[in-house]
């Protein structure tokens, strides 16, 4: 019976492949993302890009029905774990409600108030924060994930938009957030502007009209900050890059 009903199903599907490929087997269309740049005065691009996601839910829990978050990492919240290389990868979900956890394959995490000039004082020169005054990088590794969760929730997220300020981009094309959806396919790749002046601030955000960010992957410069490394501009040899600002739409449960 059942072998009865699926055998005329299955001849007119192959005579329609036969008839016009590209109406059976549709070529799979990647979604089409927006993507805002900005280096020098940064401060207009980036609420441009806010708006694209609509209003900030700070850290409420639960998941709400638009708006976005944002992370600045100046929260007094995080004082007893600042400049540290042990900052909790959930505080932004378990502290903070933001939905966001971050994974790196390094050593630990360090918010950061002294522009990172405790681990080498040269860095003092180079980062610059653009919400005063904490900024955000990796330890032993200049790669970090952040995977998105249900405001408070431990229950996996997605996202439609994802953003980035960064501080002292001095290479091209080398400081980038790659996308992925949920079944671990890449949405793209999108590198952030070098800087342009004192400040050395640099942005770049992507939004998409629907939620299929699942994790996004930053890579800040070419390699990871240490006690013995120089930036390329002060007589190093890799190109070390900081973040500050996180925007990313509202983490809406995934299915
Ligand atoms: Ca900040
Ligand atoms: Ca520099
Ligand atoms: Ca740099």
């Amino acid at each position: 019976m059942h072998t009865m009903r699926f055998m005329p199903l299955a001849a007119a599907a192959a005579i329609a492949a036969c008839s016009n490929d590209s109406l059976t087997n549709p070529a799979p269309v990647p979604p089409q993302a927006t993507v805002l740049t900005a280096t020098g005065s940064i401060a207009s691009k980036v609420d441009e890009f806010r708006n694209l996601l609509g209003p900030s839910n700070g850290g409420t829990a639960g998941e709400q029905p638009s708006g976005r978050r944002e992370i600045t990492w100046d929260g007094a919240g995080a004082n007893p774990f600042d400049n540290k290389n042990d900052f909790p990868a959930s505080f932004f979900n378990t502290n903070v409600k933001s939905g966001a956890v971050f994974t790196t394959a390094g050593t630990g995490f360090r918010n950061d108030s002294t522009s990172f000039a405790e681990i080498n004082p040269t860095y003092a020169a180079q980062f610059r924060f653009f919400s005063a005054n904490k900024i955000f990088a990796p330890i032993g590794s200049n790669q970090l994930d952040q995977l998105f969760q249900v405001a408070g929730q431990p229950t996996p997220a997605v996202t439609r938009g994802f953003g980035v300020v960064f501080s002292d981009v001095d290479l091209a094309d080398k400081t980038t957030i790659q996308l992925f959806a949920q079944d671990g396919s890449s949405l793209g790749t999108f590198a952030a502007p070098v800087r342009s002046d004192d400040a050395g601030l640099s942005f770049v955000g992507v939004t998409f009209d629907q939620a299929v960010i699942a994790r996004a992957r930053i890579t800040l410069g070419t390699g990871a900050l240490a006690a013995n490394v120089n930036d390329v501009t002060d007589g190093g040899t890799v190109d070390l890059v900081v973040l500050d600002n996180l925007i990313y739409g509202e983490p809406k449960k995934a299915f």
